[in-house]
């Protein structure tokens, strides 16, 4: 990050932490003057992040080991999966408002660690939209007072220049909109598109907007929201502290952290997924990216259905173990479930898992023996 940014983030914190002093992660000023009194461990972690010195590795190193230690009282960005507006029901479009706020905040990345996050309405990813196709949408965009970034957002659902970031460029204290009409049906990635893009989508400006078709998707007894992301801090995977952003990680496509739904955990120690036996579940599944594909599988699962690529105007593939999800791409898979247990959510590049995406899918009712049994063999 060059000087002035890194200067405009400095006195961001300060002033965030102004705001937060209660919550155990204060800013720079602050922390630095509970530090010089030789107390409070909490918040000597969070100064030691902020000089891009905190990299003591976590125990146990793999996730699958790991005991989370949850710091309390710290900001949570991660979006809970079950926030969806229910299906559309009526039949002939509307005129729609999707108001936006972009915010950014320093919010928990892991157990023991926090991050300078920029968010659509404080949360990662930001809300699930939810329209018809052929309804006019109009977007407003509020970019907070006490942003130190210009944001925007591009939706990948609208047919116009930049999807809309022209338009909804706002200097923080600004609110900005456009209006666009929902031409074509499927699952379609929203992100701010300021430069240096990366970086914001890096820092966890990214969502979902569904447009469905006329006669809406087949009814599923549950659906769920989650988007894969990746994190660049100086510090490497498992470090103590207020993190910092790394532009040059970032440039060389080289992450620290892999998420699901924000941070470390979200999906798995705040908000697992749940469901019971013989239920049909829908996952609307993104990749925020901003640079890694994903290869989305349920460990313990098989997709009945895959809305490849997110279209669903095209028959969706049918059977199907693991699903390639592109950078600024999305998918919708279904799959009832059979067999009571804990599925994990996965990208089966599990190198990624080591570095912190994961998520639990917790199937809850009676045992089925006959599709799995977990017992001896008996002659
Ligand atoms: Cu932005």
């Amino acid at each position: 990050m060059d000087k002035i940014l890194q200067d405009v983030d400095d006195v961001h914190r300060v002033n965030l932490s102004r705001r937060n002093l209660l919550r155990g992660s204060a800013g720079l000023a602050v922390a630095g003057a509970v530090l010089a009194a030789g107390v409070s461990p909490v918040a000597a972690q969070h100064v030691h992040g902020a000089h891009g010195a905190g990299t003591t590795p976590s125990p146990g190193g793999s996730l699958s080991n790991r005991i989370y230690q949850v710091v309390e009282g710290l900001t949570d960005i991660g979006k809970n999966p079950i926030d969806i507006p229910p299906p559309i029901t009526r039949k002939q479009p509307e005129t729609v408002k999707v108001e936006l706020e972009t915010v950014e905040l320093e919010a928990r990345l892991d157990g023991r660690t926090t991050f300078r996050y920029w968010t659509f309405n404080g949360t990662v990813p930001g809300p699930f939209v939810r329209v018809r196709v052929g309804d006019t949408v109009e977007v407003t965009l509020k970019n907070a007072e006490d942003s130190s970034m210009m944001h925007n957002v591009d939706f990948h659902a609208v047919t116009g220049p930049g999807g809309g970031a022209e338009a909804t460029s706002a200097a923080p204290g600004e609110t900005k909109g456009f209006t666009f009409k929902a031409l074509k049906p499927g699952i379609y990635v929203y992100h701010c598109a300021v430069p240096p893009v990366a970086m914001h989508i890096a820092n966890g400006m990214y969502g979902l907007i569904l447009v469905e078709p006329e006669e809406g998707l087949p009814p599923v007894d549950r659906e769920f929201y989650v988007m894969q992301g990746e994190i660049y801090t100086e510090e490497a995977f498992g470090s103590s502290g207020l993190l910092t952003e790394s532009y040059e990680k970032l440039l060389n496509e080289r992450p620290e952290y892999f998420v699901l739904n924000g941070h470390v955990g979200a999906l798995t120690e705040h908000f697992p997924l749940k469901a019971k036996v013989g239920e049909t579940v829908r996952i609307y599944f993104g990749v925020g990216g901003p640079n890694f594909t994903s290869s989305f599988h349920v460990i313990g699962e098989i997709f009945d259905k895959v809305y490849q690529l997110g279209s669903v105007t095209s028959p969706p593939l049918t059977d199907v173990q693991t699903v390639l999800v592109p950078a600024g791409g999305a998918t919708i898979v279904e799959l009832k479930v059979e067999v009571p247990g804990r599925y994990v959510l996965v990208d089966h590049a599990l190198s990624r898992v080591e570095r912190g995406l994961a998520g639990f899918l917790i199937v809850e009712g009676d045992e089925n023996h006959e599709t799995f049994n977990p017992g001896e063999h008996k002659e």
